[in-house]
Parts: structure tokens; C-alpha cells; sequence
């Protein structure tokens, strides 16, 4: 059993706490046994469970839209993708999609956009991806070179999108894209702007599906003279890399927040088997060696605890968070690898056995160390807040 005190922290509303105890007794009754062989077809059915559970309201933002809240509460899609990586990693990436790849709608989007997609995302009938990484645009993301190109013509225009993307989840899977590219009204981050493209959409083609070491639809898209009407662009032209910075503030939280649950577990498991393995005549837990990591864990945890539920709480009394975003990233991620490490330490040989859970949260975790903002660029971007803060 978890420790649950922290929702009793000042950061929380009592319907937070209402929402993780619902989840967590919807997640033990339905998500036993969701992981299946095929990733691809074990998210459908997540993305589908989630939405008929309710559970993906909380992902978008507006009750016209199908979503819980009038605006996105951070807070709940943190408690959210903690409670679902507790019990799921695969159900916390089902959900995290939804919500990452219709974020910038929920934020920016038109009135016709919202009501056009955000209600199927809600509902689990339409699956959602965020086109952001390139070959050659990964961190640096204003050196894009995916091209959208303005073609007038009477009905408003259509824009022209040539280039790629990579590492994109929902690759493949996904019923639209959320796609940044270039449309060059300034250089660099001042000359990229948002779209909505749908699977199907004639140019746009997945060129290559991407396994990776925690399976999950992963690919690399293709765009070759792909025309979309300009009514699928998002916010205004030139302001795409703000329009993905903002939604990264969202959801880079809510990725420790994934982290702070993959921890948990792997820290649940720890202490099951410190108090049940027996070694030269006591348990595993008795050995003072085994209490300091178990200390070490537990205040890991707490650590990143704090420093997430700080970053979602700011955001949700509309203040920046933008180094408390990535402060609240880059240690929940760090330290989670850490805790794990531990966990599958304390199993000994069992530990790195395919399939037991602290083997499966290993491969988990070390993703998130990289994707939405690697380590290296959240440190980037809280000395570049700091050194801000001077001037
Ligand atoms: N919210 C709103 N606006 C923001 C912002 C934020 N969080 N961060 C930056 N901006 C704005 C800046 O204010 C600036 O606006 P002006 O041009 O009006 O001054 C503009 O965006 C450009 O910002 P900046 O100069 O900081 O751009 P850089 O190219 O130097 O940004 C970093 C560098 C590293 C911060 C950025 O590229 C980044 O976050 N990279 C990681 C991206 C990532 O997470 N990739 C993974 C893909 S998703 S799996």
C-alpha cells in the first residue's frame, strides 16, 4: 500500500484527493491485466477503457469540450498519471498521449477545433499525438526544418507541409497530429507555427514504426506535399514555439508526476521484499544496509513529491512554471531511475527477470530521462530562468 499522506498537503483541493482514491480503486479492477503482447493494440484498448471510465475528461480542458474542468487543472493530471504509472506504465502513456497531443488544442485552439476534436479525446474515440522532435531538431527545437508553406486560394488557403518528424508516440496509431513546422514569418522560434493533420490525410504517410526498450507506438512521419486548410492551424502563424513551450509546462510536470509514481511502486515492491526475503537468519529489512536505501528512497520520493505538486499547484494559480516545470522534471526522473535501481537491486536475481515489476519499471523509467526535454535542457533551462531573474 502506498503512502497516500501527501495528498493531505496544503498544494490540494479535497476533490483531488477524492479523484486519486476513485482511480486508484478503478486501476486495481481494470488495469490488471491491460498490458497485453501488442503495444499497439494494448493502447487502443487503454485509450478506449480510460475514456469509457471517465478518466480522459481530465486530460483536455473545457466542459464544452468534453473535459472536467473549465480550464486544465494540473493537478489532477498529475494525481492521474501518478496513480496510472503506480499501477500501469502503459496506461499512464495512453492517458499522457491524449492529453500532451490535444494540449495545444485545449490551450490555443478555436472554438470549431475544440468542439471538432477534444470531445472524441475525452471520450477515448479519436487518439492523440504531438509532432514536435526531428532528426536533426531535438532539444534545439527552433532549428526545425519541417516546412509549412501558405498557399492562398478563395476558400482562406491551405498550407503545404513538407519534411519529418521523429520519436513520435501515437506514431502510427494516432487518429491526428499536432504537428510544428516552419512557416518563416521571423527565423528561428519565432517562425514556427502549430497544425492539426489527420491520419489519412494525402502526403502524410508513418515512415518508419521505432521500437524502443519499453514498447510503446513509437514512429517517424513522413510529410510529402501534404495540404491542410489553414482553419487546421492553431493559434496564430509565428507563434508555434510558444504555443509548444506552453503545453510542454503542462506536461513536463505531469512526466514527473509519472516518474514520482513509477518510484512508488518500485519503493512498494522494495519494501515487500526487504520485509519477506530471509537471509543469514533475518529479514533483508533488518540489515542496516538495506534501512539507509530504503531511507534514501522514500526521501527521493517525498523530494520529488514536493518539488511536482509545487510546479502543478503554481500553474494551476496561473503563475509561470516554467523553471518550477523542469526543476520538478529533471529530479523526479533522475531520482525515480535511482529508487528503481534500488528496488531491483533488493530482488537479487529475480529483479532482472522479463516480466516481474520492478524489471518492467527499469525499462520504463528510462525514457523519461530523455523525452519531453532531456535532463541537460531542463538544467539549461533553469540556469537560463536564474540568470534571467538577474537582469
Ligand atoms: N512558455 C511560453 N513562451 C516561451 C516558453 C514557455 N515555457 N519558453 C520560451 N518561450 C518563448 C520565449 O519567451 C521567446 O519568445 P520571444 O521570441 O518573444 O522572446 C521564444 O519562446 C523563444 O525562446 P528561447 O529564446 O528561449 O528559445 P530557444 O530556442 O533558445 O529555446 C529551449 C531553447 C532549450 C528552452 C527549448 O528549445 C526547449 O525547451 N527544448 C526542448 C524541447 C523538448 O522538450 N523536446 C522534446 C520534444 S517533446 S517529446
Amino acid at each position: 500500500m502506498s503512502d497516500k499522506s501527501y495528498l493531505d498537503w496544503p498544494f490540494f483541493d479535497a476533490r483531488h484527493k477524492e479523484l486519486e482514491q476513485q482511480l486508484d480503486a478503478w486501476a486495481a479492477l481494470h488495469l490488471k491485466d491491460a498490458h497485453g503482447i501488442d503495444a499497439d493494440d494494448s493502447c487502443r484498448k487503454l485509450v478506449k477503457l480510460l475514456g469509457d471510465g471517465g478518466w480522459l475528461r481530465h486530460a483536455v480542458g473545457g466542459t464544452a469540450f468534453g473535459g472536467a474542468g473549465g480550464t486544465i487543472d494540473t493537478r489532477a493530471i498529475c494525481i492521474l498519471r501518478e496513480t496510472l504509472a503506480r499501477h500501469e506504465g502503459l496506461a499512464d502513456f495512453a492517458f499522457a498521449m491524449q492529453g500532451l497531443g490535444s494540449g495545444a488544442i485545449s490551450l490555443f485552439g478555436t472554438d470549431a477545433q475544440k468542439h471538432a476534436y477534444l470531445p472524441k479525446v475525452s471520450r477515448g474515440e479519436a487518439i492523440a499525438a504531438f509532432a514536435l522532435s526531428e532528426p536533426q531538431a531535438g532539444s534545439d527545437v527552433a532549428a526545425m526544418a519541417c516546412a509549412a508553406e501558405f498557399v492562398e486560394n478563395p476558400d482562406g488557403g491551405d498550407y503545404v507541409l513538407n519534411g519529418e518528424k521523429t520519436w513520435i508516440s501515437n506514431g502510427g496509431i494516432a487518429d491526428f497530429y499536432v504537428v510544428f513546422a516552419r512557416t518563416g514569418e521571423q527565423p528561428g522560434a519565432r517562425g514556427i507555427s502549430a497544425f492539426i493533420v489527420d491520419a489519412g490525410t494525402p502526403g502524410f504517410s508513418i515512415a518508419e514504426r521505432i521500437d524502443v526498450i519499453a514498447p510503446h507506438p513509437l514512429a517517424r512521419l513522413k510529410f510529402d506535399h501534404c495540404r491542410i486548410p489553414a482553419t487546421q492551424r492553431i493559434g496564430e502563424g509565428g507563434q508555434g514555439f510558444k504555443v509548444a513551450m506552453a503545453t510542454l509546462d503542462v506536461f513536463r510536470t505531469s512526466v514527473a508526476a509519472a516518474a514520482l509514481g513509477f518510484a512508488r511502486r518500485a519503493l512498494d515492491e522494495a519494501l515487500a521484499r526487504a520485509t519477506s526475503r530471509q537471509m543469514f537468519g533475518q529479514a533483508l529489512a533488518d540489515f542496516q544496509l538495506t534501512q539507509a536505501k530504503l531511507a534514501q528512497m522514500a526521501t527521493g520520493i517525498d523530494s520529488s513529491a514536493l518539488l511536482t505538486y509545487r510546479a502543478a499547484w503554481q500553474r494551476d494559480q496561473g503563475r509561470n512554471v516554467t523553471k518550477e516545470a523542469a526543476m520538478a522534471k529533471m529530479t523526479a526522473t533522475e531520482t525515480a531511475q535511482q529508487v528503481i535501481d534500488a528496488a531491483v537491486q533488493m530482488f537479487g536475481g529475480l529483479g532482472v527477470v522479463s516480466g516481474v515489476p520492478v524489471e518492467r519499471l527499469y525499462r520504463e523509467i528510462r525514457a523519461l530521462r530523455i523525452y519531453e526535454g532531456a535532463t541537460e535542457v531542463q538544467q539549461l533551462i533553469i540556469a537560463r530562468e536564474l540568470l534571467k531573474g538577474l537582469k
